[in-house]
């Protein structure tokens, strides 16, 4: 009378992954308000970066709740050309810097983005608004693009909506 029913149960585990205290925030290069030419790049998050020429600076804010280690984690960048020196910095003091590789494929390159990874030490900065500097140290005629920053703040409770200073 009762057939039998096979029950295929599919669980769909929700798993909410947490890493170890890494809080990282990505600042589009393209979100600055300097006027500095936007370049529309596929392979780049958000499809666009920044060119930037020699002695040109990228400036970000951003807040903090109290005093907090931070550091830079990557700079998205690519070349197509010669080699260029950036250095970055939190306010005032030198975090560290990085320098693209000579490398040429009459312009392809530019849409290749490479990672400077880690750069320096975590710095330990004082709440409230800070800011991040990215300043083309030394390049070549044809500059360097910048795609995103990656910085790395050691305190869980920093929210976006803290982050970028939309919260008194
Ligand atoms: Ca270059
Ligand atoms: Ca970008």
């Amino acid at each position: 009378m009762s057939p039998s029913h096979t029950c295929v149960c599919l669980l769909l585990a929700m798993v909410a992954v947490k890493s170890c205290g890494a809080n990282i925030f990505r600042i589009e290069a393209e979100s600055t308000k300097d006027d500095l030419p936007k370049i529309d790049r596929s392979n780049a998050s958000n499809k666009k970066d920044v060119l930037l020429y020699q002695n040109e600076m990228l400036s970000f804010k951003f807040c903090l709740k109290g005093k907090t280690p931070v550091g830079i984690k990557n700079v998205m960048y690519s070349n197509d050309g010669g080699a260029d020196k950036c250095v970055l910095n939190f306010n005032t003091k030198k975090v560290g810097e990085f320098e693209s590789t000579t490398a040429t494929d009459f312009g392809k390159l530019w849409n290749v983005f490479k990672s400077s990874g880690s750069l320096g030490s975590a710095m330990t900065l004082d709440s409230g608004r800070n800011t991040v500097i990215l300043f083309v140290k030394s390049a070549d005629d044809y500059g360097i693009e910048i795609d995103h920053i990656d910085v790395d703040v050691g305190d869980d409770e920093v929210t976006e909506e803290i982050f970028t200073c939309n919260i008194d």
